[in-house]
C-alpha cells in the first residue's frame, strides 16, 4: 500500500509513468492520465468528444468518453497485457479532456472538433479520440489527412458507413461517403471488418464481412489488413458495434452476428507494422450496457490502440 498514491489525474507532476491509484477509487481520467491541456513534450493525447445527435437509432454516446474513462481504471499500474510493458513509461500520454460542444447548434459541431484536433495534431502529438457517435471521425479524418494526406481507412464496424452524403449532414452513418468524395481516404487501401449491413455503396473499399469474420482465424484477418494497407498512413477508426451485442450491448445500433471482443483484440494486436497516424473508439453508449461490458470493451480498444503507438515509439528510439 506504500506504493500507492491517488488522484493521479490532477496531483502527478509526470506524463510519464503508469499511475498507481486504487482500482476502485480516485480522480478519472482516460488510464489515469494527468488532465492537462500543455501539448509541449507530449508524445500522445486523449481526446473526449461527447456527442451523439448523429445517430439513426439510439442516442447516448455523449456519454462515452465518461464511460470509457472509467472503466479504464482497470489498467492499473502493472505491465498492460498483451504489451507486457508499461505503456506510459517512454510515451507522454495526458488526457485533454473534451471537446466544448453546444448541443443546441450542431451545425458549429464539425468545426469545432476539426479545430481541436487540428490545434493537437499541430504539436507533433498522436491523436486517440474517445466518442461520441461515429459522425465524430469526419472531422478527426479532415484534421489527421490535412497533416498526412489522403489516409488508408482501417475500420471496425458492423456498418459501412458509406450512405449519401451532401457534404452537410450531421450523419453517423455517412462520414465513409463524405471522407471518399472529399479525397480524405484512399478507398482502395481502405479495408472494414466485420460488416453486417448493406449500403448501397462501397466505394471499391475491401469489405471483410461478419460471416468472412467468422470463418477467418484472427491471423488472417490482421494479414489481409497488413496486405492491403500495406506502409501508407492509415487511419483506425474502431466502431464498438463491430462486436456481437453479446459483447457490446451498450450501443446505438447493433447488429447481431459479429465477432467477440477476443477475436478483434487479437486482430488489433497484430497490426502493430501498420503506419497508423492517428485512432478513435466511438459509439460506446453506456445507457444501455450491462455491468460495464461494453465500457470495458471500448476502454481496452483505445488501450490497444495507445500500445500499439507505444511499440513504435520504443522501437524508433
Ligand atoms: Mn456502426
Amino acid at each position: 500500500m506504500a506504493s500507492k498514491s491517488i488522484d493521479n489525474a490532477f496531483t502527478s507532476k509526470a506524463v510519464r509513468g503508469a499511475a498507481t491509484d486504487p482500482t476502485y477509487a480516485g480522480a478519472l481520467s482516460f488510464m489515469r492520465r494527468q488532465y492537462s491541456k500543455v501539448l509541449e513534450d507530449v508524445d500522445a493525447v486523449v481526446l473526449g468528444i461527447p456527442f451523439d445527435a448523429a445517430v439513426s437509432n439510439r442516442p447516448g454516446a455523449r456519454f462515452g468518453p465518461q464511460a470509457i474513462r472509467r472503466a479504464s481504471a482497470i489498467f492499473d499500474n502493472d505491465p498492460q497485457y498483451p504489451f507486457a510493458r508499461d505503456l506510459f513509461e517512454q510515451m507522454a500520454v495526458i488526457d485533454y479532456g473534451d471537446v466544448l460542444l453546444d448541443y443546441g447548434n450542431h451545425q458549429e459541431t464539425p468545426g469545432l472538433i476539426e479545430q481541436e484536433a487540428t490545434k493537437i495534431l499541430a504539436s507533433g502529438a498522436y491523436l486517440l479520440g474517445l466518442g461520441g457517435d461515429h459522425f465524430v471521425t469526419w472531422p478527426l479524418l479532415k484534421a489527421h489527412a490535412a497533416k498526412h494526406g489522403p489516409l488508408a481507412l482501417v475500420h471496425f464496424d458492423a456498418h459501412q458507413d458509406t450512405w449519401d452524403d451532401d457534404g452537410k449532414r450531421i450523419d453517423h452513418g455517412s462520414f465513409v461517403c463524405r471522407a471518399v468524395r472529399e479525397g480524405v481516404i484512399d478507398p482502395a487501401h481502405s479495408i472494414q471488418i466485420g460488416i453486417r449491413t448493406e449500403a448501397p455503396e462501397d466505394f471499391g473499399i475491401r469489405i471483410l464481412h461478419g460471416y468472412t469474420v467468422e470463418d477467418l482465424s484472427a491471423q488472417q484477418i490482421a494479414d489481409q489488413i497488413l496486405a492491403h494497407v500495406g506502409d501508407r498512413p492509415a487511419y483506425l477508426t474502431f466502431d464498438i458495434d463491430c462486436l456481437d451485442p453479446a459483447y457490446a450491448p451498450g450501443t446505438g445500433t447493433p447488429v447481431a452476428g459479429g465477432p467477440s471482443s477476443a477475436k478483434m483484440l487479437a486482430v488489433l494486436r497484430k497490426l502493430g507494422s501498420l503506419d497508423i497516424r492517428g485512432s478513435d473508439i466511438v459509439e460506446v453508449a453506456p445507457a444501455y450496457d450491462h455491468a460495464d461490458i461494453t465500457a470495458i470493451a471500448g476502454a481496452t480498444v483505445a488501450m490497444y490502440m495507445l500500445g500499439l503507438r507505444a511499440e513504435r515509439l520504443a522501437a524508433s528510439r
